[in-house]
């Protein structure tokens, strides 16, 4: 019998039999793609939903970002956190743009702003930081740093789906949002992603930009490309939108079980809920202080994986360590998000995750700090490096 895997998160899909007799409709339709009847309809509901101007539908989150930096026409540097998935970054590579990496706070993991300003050069255009796991960037001291030097606003919030702040949707902040619905957010059409925008004007400059930049059968506006969503995603997604509260219920239900077990185990850190926000829950990072908890981030990762759980490094390494970025001057003096990246492991997040898991993901992590057979036990490790600071004279 092959050995049970519990991995970092379960894509939620809509009920099969709900799912049918829009196949169903599109199967007699003969429409499959090119905005269709349900793609109108999934960026209407998605407006309403979020409580945001304009939604644009793409094939998936990456190649939104790309098109949001083409679509405000962005050049020369743009600030960004070394600390994400490889796609925030590589959009600014295939847009020839220089990446430029400012460092992170420690609080939420996110684009430190009291940085942003000695970065700014005159070749900088725009800030393109990312709401980690979910949680806001301090988007008012962003947007008074992009004011004052006359820089664009891009947030990569592929992860802020359903996040609000102080009453209203994340997604609202910056000259544009991206997020993503591949099959691992929290919520997904298998592919697929969305650029949220305030005007209208706009969102017909996106339009274009993700098919071909075609404006009529003979007129071809702007160089654009092929990232258009198609019927069956969208179609999926309409019936995503249905389910999402409860999908957040149980999430946060996994969430606050975790928070409780894991609370008071020395050299475990989680993040707390920030003020103001109501929060997706979308992944459940913690971060292994290897000092207090006398075993480091990765034997918790091995030891996990020994019991059938795949935790994620979400994200190790920066990617400004990767060949292609780690040249960059930028890509030097990261010491916060390089701290951050070697202590963070994310945890199992989904809403059928079984209490027994999250109760033995738990234990797991409790027993290893208790009991530590092979490395020094976590007082001795605390004393020599109190030693190690402070020599005595003789
Ligand atoms: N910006 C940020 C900040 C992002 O995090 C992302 C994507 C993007 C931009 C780009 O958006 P997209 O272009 O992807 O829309 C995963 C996802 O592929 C990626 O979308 C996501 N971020 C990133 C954080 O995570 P991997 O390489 O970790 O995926 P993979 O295949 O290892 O899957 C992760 C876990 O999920 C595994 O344990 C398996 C499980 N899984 C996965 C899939 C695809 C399933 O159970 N079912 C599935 O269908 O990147």
């Amino acid at each position: 019998m092959e050995k049970r895997k519990i991995l970092v998160t379960r894509p939620q899909l809509p009920p099969l039999n709900e799912f049918i007799p829009l196949l169903a409709d599109i199967w007699d339709s003969r429409w499959l793609t090119n905005n269709g009847k349900y793609h109108q309809e999934f960026e209407k509901a998605l407006a309403n939903y979020l409580g945001v101007p304009y939604v644009v539908l793409f094939a998936n989150g990456t190649l939104a970002l790309m098109a949001a930096l083409q679509c405000l026409r962005i050049k020369g540097e743009v600030i960004t956190t070394p600390y994400s998935f490889v796609a925030t970054t590589h959009s600014l590579w295939w847009n020839d743009i220089k990446p430029v990496f400012v460092d992170i706070e420690p609080d939420y993991c996110n684009l430190d702003p009291e940085r942003i300003e000695a970065a700014i050069t005159p070749a900088t255009t725009a800030i393109l930081p990312v709401h980690v796991y979910g949680n806001p960037c301090e988007v008012d001291k962003i947007q008074d740093m992009a004011d004052y030097y006359g820089l664009k606003v891009i947030y990569d919030a592929a992860h802020a789906f359903g996040v609000r702040l102080k009453g209203s949707s994340v997604l609202n902040y910056g000259d544009l949002s991206i997020v993503s619905f591949h099959a691992t957010k929290v919520f997904n059409t298998i592919e697929g992603g969305a650029i949220i925008c305030h005007d209208i004007k706009t969102k017909k400059r996106l339009d274009y930009l993700k098919n071909f930049g075609i404006a009529n059968e003979t007129t071809v506006v702007a160089p654009g490309i092929n990232a258009k969503m198609n019927e069956l995603q969208a179609a999926y997604g309409l019936l995503q939108l249905k389910y999402f509260d409860t999908v957040i219920d149980g999430r946060k239900h996994i969430t606050e079980k975790y928070k409780k077990g894991l609370k008071n185990i020395p050299g475990v850190r989680y993040l707390d809920e920030p003020q103001e926000v109501d929060y997706n829950y979308s992944y459940f990072p913690i971060f292994i202080e290897e000092s207090e908890f006398g075993r480091s981030r990765d034997d918790l990762f091995e030891e996990l994986k020994k019991n059938g759980i795949y935790g994620r490094r979400y994200f190790y390494p920066l990617i400004s360590e990767f060949p292609t970025y780690r040249g960059l001057p930028s890509a030097k003096g990261l010491d916060i998000a390089y701290e951050v990246s070697r202590q963070i492991i994310c945890l199992p997040l989904y809403p059928d995750l079984a209490d027994e898991i999250v109760d033995l993901i738990i234990s797991i992590i409790s027993e290893m700090v208790q009991v530590d057979s092979n490395k020094v036990p976590v007082k001795v490790l605390k004393t020599y490096k109190e030693k190690r600071k402070f020599p005595k004279e003789k």
